[in-house]
């Protein structure tokens, strides 16, 4: 540590104090005239430190800014005593701020934190909730695609009798037209085990076939039947439009033994003029050699999309006479449901 015992020297713009008219040095004791102003002087002490337990000389100089505090006394320490206080004040200013500093600066840092912890949270709670809108939106669609997959539109049956179990049934020769059908030719609603008809109920065919089923009629000529149904009534257009109305169209077709007389049911759908929109969906004709020559009713079936501009359609039953004296194709259960 520093220890000033007086000052022998000041010097006050590198020039000594002697030549300096204004000032005085008396007795180490400098004095600075009024009119000079904050001059910079060097003072140039003797001092003394503690080194191995002996004092030895020191020399130290000190370049100072003079002010109204240590304007007129520099001979002893006041000085540097002062300047040491000053330092001391500092010292204790900076160590007094410092830990304000150091609190706003960890104040500030928390902020910083909390905002971020804030934004993180925000950023996770938004991300949470666009994730469930999108859950619950797929759980919506899924629901609307399994809805729409086993929706079925009324009626369960869109043709009118298309099994041949409303009405009457032939049971013989007779000719007795389907109901709820146009009809052309000899084409007969009759029943099974009829002797004319020649198909049993044991035959192969559909478990749900009931009593009666449509054959080609006692002559042998080409016959049909065929019926309009119109969709608009039950079906919003925007729907078909929007291509959201499926159907599925099926029949079970076959003959007589290893005649070739056969069987065919169309679906063509119309629009609100009556012409065709899209593809006509055809199931059968049935060939003997699919029924290898076994009387039997064969299965058939077409899915597809209601086409856009559909508003309804028409579902026409040939049936070709080929061999013999009786129009043997046979038909039964013709359906058609709708869904979405
Ligand atoms: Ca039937
Ligand atoms: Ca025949």
């Amino acid at each position: 540590m520093v220890k000033i015992i007086h000052v022998n020297k000041i010097q006050l713009n590198n020039q000594s104090i002697e030549q300096i008219n204004q000032h005085q040095l008396m007795n180490n004791r400098f004095i600075l005239s009024d009119n000079v102003k904050r001059p910079s002087i060097i003072i140039q002490p003797i001092s003394y430190q503690w080194n191995n337990n002996q004092v030895v000389p020191h020399d130290q100089q000190t370049r100072i800014s003079l002010n109204k505090r240590n304007l007129f006394d520099y001979s002893n320490n006041n000085l540097f005593e002062n300047r040491y206080k000053n330092k001391e004040e500092n010292h204790r200013r900076k160590s007094i701020a410092f830990p304000w500093l150091k609190l706003w600066c960890c104040c500030l840092i928390c902020a910083a934190l909390i905002l971020i912890g804030l934004i993180v949270t925000i950023a996770i709670l938004i991300s949470l909730h666009n994730s469930k809108m999108t859950t619950s939106m797929t759980s919506t669609y899924t629901t609307t695609l399994t809805t729409s997959t086993t929706t079925i539109i009324s009626p369960s049956n869109w043709l009118i009798n298309g099994d041949g179990e409303s009405g009457s049934c032939s049971t013989n020769n007779s000719v007795v037209h389907p109901t709820g059908w146009n009809f052309n030719g000899s084409i007969t609603q009759v029943y099974y085990n009829n002797s004319e008809a020649n198909i049993l109920s044991t035959d192969p065919g559909p478990n749900n076939r009931g009593r009666c089923f449509f054959y080609g009629g006692p002559s042998p000529f080409d016959s049909s039947m065929w019926q309009y149904v119109n969709m608009s009534n039950l079906i919003n257009p925007i729907l078909i439009d929007n291509q959201t109305i499926y159907f599925n169209f099926s029949a079970w077709i076959g003959g007589y033994q290893g005649q070739t007389d056969n069987a065919q049911v169309s679906l063509t759908f119309l629009n609100q003029i009556n012409q065709q929109v899209g593809s006509s969906f055809t199931l059968g004709p049935i060939t003997n050699t699919q029924r290898s020559n076994q009387t039997s009713l064969l299965f058939q079936s077409s899915n597809g999309v209601v086409p856009v501009g559909a508003r309804s359609f028409l579902v026409m039953v040939k049936i070709n006479f080929f061999q013999g004296y009786d129009n043997d194709g046979n038909i039964d259960n013709i359906d058609l449901y709708l869904h979405q």
